[in-house]
């Protein structure tokens, strides 16, 4: 979720809470492409890494419980390497994100997954599991990125999701236990690499768009760009080091990547 209360000042009798309340962790997964076509290496790589991607950060600490490159009902492992980075720019706080190399066997539409450990957040007194993917199409065989591969927490999308345009409406439905999610909250942000956006309120840094009743939500993608959803869900609770217990939000994380408008059209 995105309440983080970054400081909480008391004032006589009024608590201002300041700075940013809208604040969304997302775990990353992004590949180099999401489209390997004919005569192109059938080697990609992958990044996974647990930030706030419209801000750049923080980076959160989390291992890697489960992954895998789902084809056509088959799936191959991933081999993850770590790699220490500063919590923030500058910060002697490392943290652990990961890389991969991956090649493609055959033709067909690759399901990348990663299941991470649960993350312990202070600010919101809860843990935190995003369970994410990313689709890439290999060697013009477009079959199966609608259907989900059975993951706890899943967005199946419902528009060809290694082929959007800026501009094009994004439309997914969201499933817990493989059933849909009703009425839910998805948080939508930007990858803002080098921090070329700036929000002009803190409210854009994550936007919100509802599940309906049938666990279907959309989000028009304004531009060109890595965009992420998070579908926030209940995953029960976890004992943490302090003795007690804490609920878990469970997000289904997606990732897709909006390719810009060709200059002639704009
Ligand atoms: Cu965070």
């Amino acid at each position: 979720m995105n309440k983080v209360v970054k400081s909480a000042i008391l004032t006589g009798s009024v608590l201002f809470l300041s700075a940013s309340l809208a604040n969304a962790h997302f775990l990353l997964l992004k590949p180099s492409t999401d489209n390997i076509e004919q005569g192109r290496s059938p080697r990609i790589s992958l990044v996974a890494k647990f930030t706030h991607p419209m801000e750049g950060g923080p980076n959160m600490d989390f291992k890697i419980i489960k992954s895998g490159a789902v084809v056509d009902g088959q799936k191959f492992p991933l081999h993850w390497r770590s790699k220490l980075i500063p919590a923030m720019r500058r910060s002697k706080h490392k943290v652990h994100m990961y890389e991969t190399t991956f090649t493609i066997r055959r033709p067909g539409v690759y399901q990348f997954y990663v299941d991470p450990s649960l993350y312990y957040e202070p600010a919101e007194e809860k843990f935190i599991k995003q369970i994410t993917k990313v689709y890439v199409e290999a060697y013009g065989m477009e079959e199966g990125w609608d259907k989900p591969i059975g993951l706890k927490a899943e967005i199946v999308p419902l528009i060809k999701p290694f082929a959007i345009w800026e501009g094009n409406t994004f439309r997914g439905r969201v499933y817990f236990n493989g059933k849909p999610a009703a009425n839910i909250d998805v948080e939508v942000e930007y990858l803002n690499v080098g921090h070329r956006v700036k929000p002009p309120a803190d409210a854009f840094i994550t936007q919100v768009v509802k599940t309906d009743e049938n666990g279907y939500f959309e989000y028009t993608i304004p531009w060109a760009g890595w965009w992420g959803f998070s579908a926030i869900g209940y995953g029960g609770k976890h004992r943490y080091k302090d003795g007690k217990e804490y609920p878990i939000e469970l997000d289904a994380v997606l990732w897709v990547k909006a390719y810009p408008k060709p200059r002639r059209v704009r």
